[in-house]
């Protein structure tokens, strides 16, 4: 990337009904920051926006079960999940809410629009009605006896016994799930439906138009327009509490009293909600973020990129995109979109409903977020899916981390205080040792910054173990600890370039172990986090004189006992 560009990074936004799993995690925010420090250390404008995604039936679900009014429910968890975002060092501009006043005008902005294009159908329905609720029940908020098996507590939407997938009216002495009332009668409603097949074509020409796209990401677009029940119009309202309210722009919309726009339909559109409510936060005004989102207002220069898992793909590449066609407005759409395979636990899946594998809150608990971060971006599952075992993790972090990169700072670190005392030495020339590992590093830093920019995640972990490996060998070979016995002058110059390779692997790290990295960059006693141009000028940026710390241990190694007990307080499920 030659001149500076303008970045727009949206992660999936996690839903609220709960704290995150390292499968979620690793599948859209974790990847996209990344990606986004990355791009901002190369000196491009980024803007890199995330949220919680509040709406839905399993948000008033969550609610209930935690007994809590589901607003307040929400703006606790989105609490804890900022927090546990922090904790990761996600480096969000800012993370929103989908249930905030900007994402509700959006929407219903967005409604508005698709109405007046066309692009809206008005559909009569059946469905239940509680009487003593006084209010239509979603699918799932109906439980009675699954015709199929005799299974007591079977949802409306499918059960959970025998996994057979029901209509409501399938269900033998059906109940509300929220009352427990018999008193239910099927009623007429209308719900409204976004016509996608009319824009079936619109969207089709843009897929075939993204050639670079990842072929994760275009095979599951493709097949979901293509394949039999392909790309059919859908229901974009429900008949819930908790969401936006069905309105035409500010304006009513006569016969959707009471009703809510779908959760997928208001998600998405969060993504634009969340960068007004940035601007919102820093007493900026709208233009701030209609430069990134606004084709009419300078977002044409603007580079989009999304990260979420493969199941979130649908939703990105075919819905969210014929709401903006839709419009008829001039919204950014997303260039490229960057999908996830699944992680699993253990030989077998994580699972919130479940509990099953390790929670974000929990990770943090035993370990700092560099570990995390390191192994989860190192094994991210991207060609496939991928498997967390503890044994990998344990030898993953302490070879890495403990054993090349720790090991490499805290050796030359000491040995040059012990000899030199706690300042970079000035005499001594470079050898051909020297010379070429400076060529192969040269090599090496372009490959990562072109994995980076290809977000090749693994294979750019992959280049910068290389690196770290390479300083360690040199390290290794050269030898200052034998030369400086016969030769001081020429082990300070193998001191000097070691102590210069610290701060290069600080600025080449800080995408993946942002802690580290800082670290690092503190002790050397530097706030130089320019990228790298020619690597040998790189290697000179602390000049002989230049004073440094000793930096306590960088990375800690996982114990044989720990590995073992954590194996075995995450073996079950999590209450
Ligand atoms: N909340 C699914 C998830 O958390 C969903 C993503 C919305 S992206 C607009 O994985
Ligand atoms: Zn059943």
């Amino acid at each position: 990337m030659d001149s500076m560009a303008r970045i727009l990074i949206t992660s999936a936004i996690p839903y609220i009904n709960g704290i995150k799993h390292l499968g979620n995690l690793v599948g859209s925010q974790l990847p996209a920051d990344l990606y986004a420090r990355f791009m901002r250390a190369r000196g491009n404008e980024v803007m890199f926006i995330c949220a919680t995604d509040e709406h839905g039936t399993p948000a008033e679900l969550a609610a209930a079960k935690a007994g809590q009014p589901v607003e307040q429910f929400c703006a606790e968890m989105h609490e804890t999940q900022a927090e546990i975002a922090r904790g990761f060092r996600l480096s969000f501009d800012h993370f929103g809410r989908s249930s905030s006043q900007r994402n509700h005008r959006l929407t219903q902005h967005f409604a508005g629009a698709l109405a007046a294009n066309g692009f809206i159908e008005e559909v009569s329905e059946s469905q239940v009605f509680s009487i003593d609720d006084n209010r239509f029940l979603p699918d799932r908020y109906i439980t009675g006896t699954c015709p199929n098996c005799g299974y007591d507590a079977a949802r409306g939407d499918q059960c959970e016994n025998c996994t057979k997938q029901l209509d409501p009216t399938d269900l033998i002495n059906p109940r509300s799930t929220i009352s427990g009332s018999t008193n239910l009668e099927v009623r007429e409603t209308k719900h409204l439906y976004l016509k996608q097949r009319a824009l079936r074509a619109d969207i089709e020409a843009w897929i075939d138009s993204k050639t670079d796209w990842p072929v994760l990401t275009t095979s599951i677009a493709k097949k979901w327009l293509h394949d039999g029940d392909g790309l059919q119009d859908r229901g974009i309202t429900r008949d819930l509490y908790w969401g936006v309210p069905v309105k035409k722009g500010d304006q009513p919309w006569p016969g959707m009293e009471g009703k809510v726009f779908y959760v997928w339909f208001d998600a998405p559109i969060e993504y634009i909600a969340c960068t007004a409510e940035w601007a919102d936060a820093h007493g900026l005004p709208d233009s701030a973020w209609q430069r990134w989102w606004r084709t009419d207002m300078g977002a044409s220069d603007v580079r989009y990129v999304q990260f979420m898992g493969k199941d979130n793909v649908p939703f990105h590449t075919l819905s969210f995109p014929a709401t903006i066609m839709g419009s008829r407005e001039p919204w950014k759409l997303v260039d490229y979109i960057k999908s996830f395979n699944y992680l699993n636990y253990d030989g077998g899946q994580f699972s919130t409903s479940q509990g099953r594998g390790i929670f974000m809150d929990q990770a943090l608990s035993i370990l700092p977020a560099d570990y995390w971060r390191w192994w989860l971006l190192s094994h991210a599952p991207e060609s496939s899916d991928s498997e967390f075992t503890w044994e990998n993790f344990q030898s993953s972090v302490n070879k890495d981390l403990a054993d090349v990169l720790g090991n490499f700072v805290s050796r030359i670190t000491k040995f040059c205080n012990a000899k030199y005392g706690p300042a970079i030495p000035s005499s001594g020339t470079l050898d051909d040792r020297a010379r070429a590992l400076i060529a192969d590093l040269e090599t090496r830093v372009r490959a990562y910054e072109t994995f980076m920019e290809e977000m090749e995640v693994r294979k750019a972990a992959a280049e910068l173990r290389a690196i770290w490996v390479a300083g360690n060998e040199y390290l290794q070979s050269a030898a200052p600890w034998t030369v400086f016995k016969t030769d001081p002058e020429a082990a300070a110059a193998i001191v000097r370039l070691s102590l210069n390779l610290v701060r290069l692997y600080a600025v080449l790290s800080e995408p993946f172990i942002p802690d580290a990295a800082a670290t690092m960059l503190r002790d050397m006693g530097t706030d130089d986090r320019s990228w790298p141009g020619d690597i040998a000028t790189a290697l000179e940026a602390l000049p002989a004189g230049h004073a440094f710390t000793v930096p306590e241990v960088l990375f800690r190694k996982i114990t044989d006992e720990e590995r073992e007990d954590w194996a075995q307080r995450f073996a079950g499920v999590r209450a």
